[in-house]
C-alpha cells in the first residue's frame, strides 16, 4: 500500500501485524516512512499501540534524509533524537546508514532482537544520492526530470552507459 497521505501506512501495517498474531501466521510486516511524516500525530499514535501489543512482528523503516516538501525537516518540526523518541515509545531502535545495505542486513538478521517489541530503523540518508544535480537538492521533492536529466541520472546510477 502506498500512501501519498502522510502517516497512514505506520497505523496500517500495525494492524495487518495485529491480524498476523490473531491469526497466528509467522509473517512480518515492514513499513517504509519518512522523516516528514514522522511530524504526523497518527504517527505517534500507531507508534504507541505496537508496543502496547507486543508486537515484534512490526519493522519500520524511517528514511530520515532531513528533508520535507517545504524546508528542513528539522526546521519545519524537530524530530531529534529520532532514534530515543521511538525508544520512549517502546521500540527497539537503531540507526544505520541508509545507503549501506549491509547496515540495514545486519539488523534485518537480528530481528526481532527484543521479543515482544516492534523495530525500528532510522535510516540516515542523503536525498537524490548519486545524482550529482539531485544531490540535497530539495527543489527534486517536486520536480520531475526532463529527458536529458532523466539520461544523466541513469548515467551517474550506472544503470545505463
Ligand atoms: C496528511 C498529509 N499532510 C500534508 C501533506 C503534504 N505534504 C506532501 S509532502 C510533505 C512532506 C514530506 O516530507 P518527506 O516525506 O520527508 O519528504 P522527502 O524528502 O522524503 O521526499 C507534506 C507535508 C500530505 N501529503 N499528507
Amino acid at each position: 500500500m502506498a500512501t501519498g497521505s502522510l502517516g497512514h501506512g505506520l497505523s496500517v501495517g500495525i494492524g495487518q501485524a495485529l491480524a498476523g498474531k490473531i491469526l497466528k501466521e509467522p509473517f512480518r510486516v515492514m513499513i517504509l516512512m519518512s522523516d516528514g511524516e514522522c511530524n504526523e500525530g497518527s504517527v505517534w499514535e500507531a507508534a504507541m499501540f505496537a508496543p502496547a501489543k507486543q508486537l515484534d512482528n512490526v519493522i519500520a523503516i524511517i528514511d530520515f534524509n532531513k528533508w520535507q516538501a517545504t524546508g528542513r525537516s528539522e526546521e519545519v518540526l524537530k524530530l531529534s533524537p529520532l532514534a530515543d523518541k521511538w525508544t520512549a515509545f517502546g521500540w527497539d531502535a537503531y540507526e544505520v546508514d541508509g545507503h549501506n545495505y549491509e547496515q540495514i542486513l545486519d539488523v534485518f538478521s537480528k530481528i526481532p532482537a527484543c521479543k515482544g517489541k516492534p523495530t525500528a530503523i532510522i535510516a540516515h540518508t542523503i536525498k537524490g544520492k548519486g545524482v550529482s544535480f539531485m544531490e540535497g537538492d530539495n527543489n527534486w521533492h517536486y520536480r520531475i526530470p526532463n529527458q536529458e536529466e532523466l539520461q544523466k541520472a541513469k548515467q551517474e546510477l550506472g544503470v545505463i552507459d
